[in-house]
């Protein structure tokens, strides 16, 4: 017999203990000053505590994720709440049970590792769920599609979107020629671009944003029957985003903007959700549904035809000990899927599937990442592979192979538990060939553009103009027009406008059936859970309305920070109060909404010059702002129009003024202004 699992592993490993040790256990003396010959002589060889210290040191980086390199991650559970029992065995889907554990990791996809987290972008979206029967990573992001269809052309891509190899500028965006260059004779890449031109690339946090698992999967039951599936995440926080010149600035004044944003949510107790989702649609011979090809990772199934069904629960409810060993060390593989999870045949899936197993090798350093305690799974494990680079494992016994006699037979092969590939005949030609149903790269573009408001097709056409006008030759922006020609012909004459180039000629509106479930515009007001409210004070200030304001705002998990001209205790009207940030160090983009609070000291500080400065940016970028009391002057010191929506004003921090406030926060922003 082979020996149980449990025996499998290393030794108790003992990490901890008061005294300074070597790697090995041995107790160091004194880790400040290296074994010399005399107080002033040469180093000696003989030094192990400083040759170790240095050479564990000079190894401390290893190569960063060739894309997503930029991320920050949580823990968590899932929790199922329909079974899916009827289409798939996969327990995680199916048995309505004990929560499974969840490792959550999000990041932008072109920036090294050091970039800023508000750059426009796409943002990974990608989840571990640590089941009985294996882990499952769902390797997804934050919007529905991708740019092109086939994995051949991800090298492309990438090489495109990120800083141009001789010069290396610029850091985490696509606002250049290389990107333009390859997008605009990549005529697959304009729904996409649509997308990633919109508000979803710049969200206002990780918790605001929706996942998409992209691919169509499949499901597959005990019976062998297969189902199409495909995976959303609804964010309970709604779904919001920065405006462009915030999501720039933040990348100066807080380039941890959305890491912090989630590491104090989860922190204060604030733990963020989102509902799994699902669209099923039935495995047919071509795979196709209302004429979307479900192979081709370019086109979405609108929520309109095919409802989400709400399955289940995920909440991040811990932080991680150390950023390295889990957020940098966990490997996810899009192979990673437990029996009753499948792949289908979209060529982008089938090149991920060889890739993130591959990339992992070089930059763990070898076969055994999968033993690096973020990525062990909770399933038992039972393997024939042995040795390698980092091989944690102690494996007694013999027989490492199968058939054995001297092992007993083990590990023997699972039965009906197994992961086993939906058996389907293939009949083909083998030829580099890309489908004639993958051929219409305009209409679900164009379905995109007519579903958003107003406001969002202006930032679309905004983020088209910065873009392209950042691009040195002139011949790239007219090809990207000639892309944007075949979605709209609003769209390119606006953007062709802001480029002073001349149009031609675009498709007309209204040939498509909108989508209106792709517009993030919230139709009432939502949760404030998580909204940073920054209040401004001065000495003086009435600090019993700041306490009913933070209050209310504590009460719905929002949070408050009080600004003041400097950090630590501030004279209030009555008594004293605690200053979070001083008014030097912090800006209006830190904050979902400004306040300027009443007291003796207001008059003085609606007359600063920087809160007219932070006001009317707030105000610019649709942000609710507020004041009471002797305060109202500054938001008439800004240019702020008192009576616009968004704009609470009062003569007292009173409940009415606290309740205006709550209600517009709700909105998040105010477009119609
Ligand atoms: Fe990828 C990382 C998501 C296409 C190759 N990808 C990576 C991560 C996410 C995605 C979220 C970061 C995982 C983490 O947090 O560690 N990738 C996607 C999605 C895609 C996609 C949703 C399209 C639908 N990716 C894609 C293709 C290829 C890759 C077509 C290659 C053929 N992706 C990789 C990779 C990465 C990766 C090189 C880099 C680091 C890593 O895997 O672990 O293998």
């Amino acid at each position: 017999m082979s020996a149980p699992v449990e025996e499998a592993v290393a030794p108790t490993w003992a990490l901890g203990g008061d005294v300074l040790t070597t790697a090995t256990g041995t107790p160091v003396d004194d880790t400040d000053n290296s074994l010399r010959l005399g107080s002033r002589g040469p180093t000696l060889l003989d030094d192990f505590h400083l040759r170790e210290k240095i050479m564990h040191f000079d190894h401390e980086r290893i190569p960063e994720r060739v894309v997503h390199a930029r991320g920050t991650a949580a823990h968590g559970h899932f929790r199922l709440t329909k079974s899916l029992g009827h289409v798939t065995k996969a327990a995680v889907l199916a048995d309505i049970g004990p929560d499974v554990p969840v490792f959550v990791r999000f990041s932008t996809v072109a920036g090294s590792r050091g970039s800023a987290d508000t750059a426009r972008d796409v943002r990974g979206f990608a989840v571990r769920f640590y089941t009985d029967e294996g882990n499952w990573d769902l390797v997804g992001n934050n919007m529905p599609v991708f740019f092109i269809q086939d994995g051949i052309k991800f090298p492309d891509l990438i090489h495109a979107a990120k800083p141009e190899p001789d010069r290396e500028i610029p850091q985490a965006q696509t606002a250049h020629d290389t990107f333009w260059d390859f997008a605009s004779l990549t005529p697959e890449t304009a729904h996409m671009l649509m997308w990633v031109m919109s508000d979803r690339a710049i969200p206002r946090s990780f918790r605001t944003m929706e996942g998409f698992g992209v691919h169509t999967f499949r499901l597959v039951n005990s019976k062998g029957a297969s189902t199409l599936v495909k995976f959303h995440w609804k964010p309970r926080a709604g779904m919001h985003s920065l405006v462009w010149e915030e999501a720039q600035k933040l990348g100066g004044i807080d380039p941890d903007f959305h890491r912090r944003d989630l590491w104090e949510a989860i922190d204060a107790g604030n733990f963020p959700k989102w509902d799994l989702g699902v669209q099923l649609m039935k495995d047919t011979d071509d795979q196709m549904f209302e004429g979307i090809d479900l192979l081709d990772p370019t086109k979405l199934v609108p929520e309109e035809l095919v409802p989400v069904t709400i399955v289940g629960t995920l909440t991040l409810d811990r932080n991680p000990d150390n950023f390295f060993a889990e957020t940098e060390q966990v490997a996810f593989c899009t192979t990673h899927v437990p029996p009753g999870v499948d792949f289908t045949d979209d060529p982008l899936l089938q090149a991920r599937n060889f890739s993130y197993l591959d990339t992992q090798l070089t930059r763990l350093g070898g076969p055994n990442f999968d033993q690096l305690p973020i990525n062990r799974p909770r399933a038992a494990v039972n393997t024939t592979q042995r040795d390698g680079y980092g091989q944690a494992a102690v494996h007694p016994g013999r027989a490492a192979y199968t058939p054995n006699s001297i092992g007993g037979g083990c590990p023997y092969t699972a039965g009906e538990s197994a992961w086993v590939a939906v058996p389907r005949s293939m009949d083909g030609i083998r030829a580099r060939a890309r489908a004639e149903s993958f051929g219409d790269h305009f209409s679900q573009a164009t379905m995109f553009w007519e579903s958003m408001s107003p406001p969002e097709r202006e930032h679309i056409v905004g983020a088209f103009s910065f873009e392209l006008s950042k691009c040195e030759q002139p011949e790239i922006r007219e090809r990207v027009l000639g892309i944007l020609a075949n979605i709209d012909s609003v769209l390119v004459s606006e953007v062709a406008a802001h480029l002073g180039l001349k149009a031609p000629k675009g498709r007309p509106s209204g040939d498509v059936v909108p989508s209106p479930a792709l517009s993030m515009q919230p139709l009432g007001g939502g949760s404030i859970a998580g909204r940073l409210v920054g209040v401004l004070v001065e000495a003086g200030a009435d600090v019993a309305g700041i306490k009913r304001l933070r209050a209310a705002l504590t009460a719905q998990g929002a949070n408050l920070c009080v600004i003041a001209p400097h950090v630590g205790t501030v004279n209030a009207l009555s008594g004293s109060l605690t200053a979070d940030r001083a008014a030097f160090s912090t800006q209006s983009v830190e904050y979902d909404a400004l306040v300027v609070a009443g007291g003796t000291g207001a008059s003085t500080l609606a007359e600063q010059p920087y809160t007219a400065l932070n006001l009317s940016e707030a105000y610019r970028h649709h942000k609710v702002v507020a004041a009471w009391g002797d305060a109202q002057v500054a938001l008439a010191n800004a240019g702020i129009d008192s009576d616009a929506s968004g704009v609470v004003r009062a003569n007292k921090a009173d409940k009415a003024f606290v309740e205006s406030f709550v209600t517009a926060l709700s909105w998040h922003r105010h477009w119609s202004r």
